[in-house]
């Protein structure tokens, strides 16, 4: 297959990526704690690598919310043993921050994208520093740190209001100089979002093609997951419970041609991500 979008700076593929998440924080909501430890962390991170990765998404700030930010130098102090580590022991890394000095810190450490699900309005300086870098951007929907963006889930429509404020994001990235080959959407499945808001989004994502930028998608074991799921007494199941649901998305994506999944559980999404391209290949005769 030859159909699926490339991004300048990574590797080629034909197929959906998978970006494994590796998150260096005590807080996260699925895993916070698990690889706090930075020897912790690179294991993980090489057994994400050995599952099938494409990318290592490192992030040392809990997004969940209600969580307390780090301050910028115990941000850099989680995340940057480990993405030279994992860079050295053969991943590709992503970084997964809202701050400019983080992301060029990790990118000369070795990261080759950056996540930054602020799309460039956590900091100002952000754009124009990864345009500097010269790596692929990742410029996700978002609208508020963590303390307030559950208080920020109005829309008209969610679907037209996320790509209306995304294109905004776009030509900011695009008017700070990051090249239009390096850019990379997210919907920010959970960023100020409802289930509801979730699900329309899923179900329309297609919508968001008229950007015209491949698009990420991150839902692995969010909330919204664990409220389908919920047990006779009403309660959401645990995050470490969602796996499986996160694997029957993934395979839903993979088959509409998404650029990128970016998922906890590794190999379950590449085997997923399998059967969907078995499905869309077409043998010749
Ligand atoms: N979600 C989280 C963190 N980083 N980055 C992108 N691009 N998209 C996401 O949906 C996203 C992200 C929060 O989830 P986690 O705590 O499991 O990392």
């Amino acid at each position: 297959m030859t159909d699926h979008p490339t991004v300048r700076g990574l590797p080629r593929l034909d197929r959906t990526q998978v970006i494994g998440v590796l998150n260096v924080t005590p807080d996260s909501f699925s895993d916070g704690g698990r690889w706090f430890d930075p020897d912790a962390a690179v294991a993980h991170g090489l057994d994400l690598l050995a599952q099938g990765a494409d990318l290592v998404d490192v992030g040392g700030e809990s997004t969940r919310p209600g969580a307390d930010r780090p301050d910028v130098a115990e941000e850099l102090r989680r995340v940057l043993p480990v993405v030279r580590r994992l860079t050295e022991g053969g991943a590709v890394v992503s970084v997964d921050t809202m701050r400019a000095e983080v992301a060029a810190a990790a990118v000369e450490a070795g990261a080759r994208l950056v996540n930054d699900v602020s799309g460039g309005l956590a900091e100002d300086e952000m754009l124009r520093t990864v345009a500097g870098l010269g790596v692929p951007y990742v410029c996700m929907h978002w609208r508020g740190h963590s303390d307030v963006m559950q208080d920020r889930t109005r829309y008209a429509d969610v679907v037209t209001d996320v790509v209306a404020e995304l294109r905004e994001r776009l030509e900011r990235a695009l008017a700070a100089g990051i090249a239009a080959d390096q850019l990379v959407v997210d919907a920010g499945f959970g960023f100020a979002k409802t289930g509801e808001h979730n699900w329309e989004l899923l179900r329309r994502l297609g919508e968001l093609d008229v950007l015209g930028v491949p698009q990420l998608v991150g839902v692995s074991r969010k909330r919204f997951l664990g409220t389908l799921l919920a047990g006779p007494d009403g309660a959401d199941r645990p995050p470490a419970g969602r796996d499986d649901a996160t694997t029957a998305l993934t395979t839903v994506l993979a088959a509409r041609g998404v650029w990128g999944v970016r998922v906890h559980a590794v190999r379950a999404s590449r085997d997923a991500i399998a059967v969907a391209e078995r499905l869309r290949a077409r043998t010749p005769g």
